[in-house]
């Protein structure tokens, strides 16, 4: 593990590398360091000096979670591609007429779930487009039904982009459709449909989208009910360096709140087959930059998943000494960076992620959404510690 002192060429890092080192700890928390300021987060975004970010960002992780890297055993599960949304982001999105549309009936939801590997998943990762015709009871069934199939399978299911929508079709309070989609199983939610809160950047890449500050109100609302929930950010489009860490620091703000968030995924923009085809794709060096400053800036977030799929998964293993102590899972069937031309596999194999992280010298731990650890029977059974009932 890195104990040394990093090496700093840029001088504006210095008094970043203070802060991030000095930190007296506190009593149960080794890691915490002095808060970062907007002003940091710039300069972190700014700077040149790749390695030294790495490495900073490496302490923060290293301190935290010394030198496990997590992984999953998960299933996606994108029960329709129909939105009504018109995201310019989105390469999955389609009307319901367009070659490739497809909605599954709750059936085919079902059949889908039990597909795939036979190694048995512990989590179904469930996203889809803003359908204009399904019902609210159409999610409730398709939740009580995954649920009463699959019982200890963990539910981490629709955005808050998605809550929204449901909240208008049912015409409900979010936090009633929240609370009738735990009653049905939901577990808790992933981080999607975040992208960057500033206003001027959604009106171009999703003028049509759930607002930055009602994505976080319904965060806030889903943590109050006990769910806990992803937070994601979206970048290499149009965005500035400010209004990355504007997005991080109201992330921040939200966790101070509720300590709700369990992990963040910075995911990298796939220009291909969407409406903004004509920007370039993301580069390793912003990449590997948006996962150190990321774990530096949420220093209130337990966890900074580097998600192989978009990061490829070379990417994502450097990542791990660069900030990220998570790498995602076995996915199974990936769709929404595939339509946008992904050329990674659309899954790995359980053996493939432990190599991956063994070769980056990690520790590989099976973790459940929760971050509870699983171990596995003879037969490939996984088990959980359930007296845990989050570990975070
Ligand atoms: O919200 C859509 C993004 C997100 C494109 O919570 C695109 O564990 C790049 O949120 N290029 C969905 N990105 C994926 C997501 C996610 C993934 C893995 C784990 C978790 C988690 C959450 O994908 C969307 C949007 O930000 N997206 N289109 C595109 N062309």
């Amino acid at each position: 593990m890195t104990r040394s002192e990093p090496i700093i060429e840029d001088k504006r890092l210095e008094p970043i590398a203070e802060k991030v080192r000095a930190g007296p700890p506190k009593a149960g928390a080794p890691w915490a360091h002095e808060r970062l300021t907007f002003e940091d987060g710039v300069a972190l975004y700014r700077t040149n000096d790749l390695l030294a970010l790495g490495w900073l960002g490496n302490y923060v992780r290293e301190q935290r979670h010394g030198n496990i890297c997590y992984y999953n055993v998960n299933r996606h599960i994108n029960p329709t591609n129909v939105c009504v949304a018109h995201c310019r982001l989105c390469a999955f999105g389609r009307d319901a007429a367009v070659p490739g549309a497809y909605t599954m009936a709750l059936e085919q939801v079902f059949q889908t779930a039990a597909s795939g590997y036979s190694e048995a998943v512990t989590e179904f990762h469930i996203v889809g487009g803003l359908h204009p015709d399904l019902s609210f009871d159409y999610y409730v069934d398709l939740v009580r039904g995954l649920k009463q199939r699959f019982p200890r399978v963990h539910l981490k299911a629709f955005t808050m982009v998605e809550v929204h929508y449901l909240s208008r079709l049912a015409k409900l309070p979010v936090r009633e459709v929240l609370l009738k989609l735990k009653e049905a199983g939901l577990g808790s939610l992933p981080g999607g449909g975040a992208e960057i809160f500033h206003p001027r950047v959604r009106k171009v890449i999703c003028d049509h989208k759930t607002s930055g500050q009602m994505w976080l109100e319904i965060a806030r609302t889903a943590h109050e009910l006990g769910l806990h929930s992803n937070a994601t950010m979206l970048y290499g489009h149009i965005e500035t360096e400010e209004e990355r860490v504007d997005h991080l620091l109201q992330l921040r703000a939200l966790q101070d709140e509720t300590h709700g968030f369990v992990c963040f995924i910075p995911l990298a923009f796939h220009p291909a087959n969407t409406a903004l085809a004509h920007l370039p794709p993301t580069t390793g060096f912003l990449d590997l930059k948006n996962i150190a400053a990321s774990r530096l800036l949420l220093d209130n977030f337990p966890h900074v998943k580097a998600y192989w799929i978009m990061l490829t998964p070379a990417v994502a293993q450097v990542a791990l000494r660069f900030g990220a102590d998570d790498i995602d899972g076995t996915v199974i069937e990936e769709k929404i960076y595939h339509d946008a031309g992904a050329q990674t596999a659309q899954a790995l194999r359980r053996s493939e992620l432990i190599r991956l992280i063994r070769e980056a010298g990690r520790e590989p731990v099976e973790r459940d959404t929760l971050y509870r650890p699983v171990t596995r029977t003879a037969g490939g059974e996984p088990r959980i510690d359930t007296t845990l009932t989050v570990n975070v």
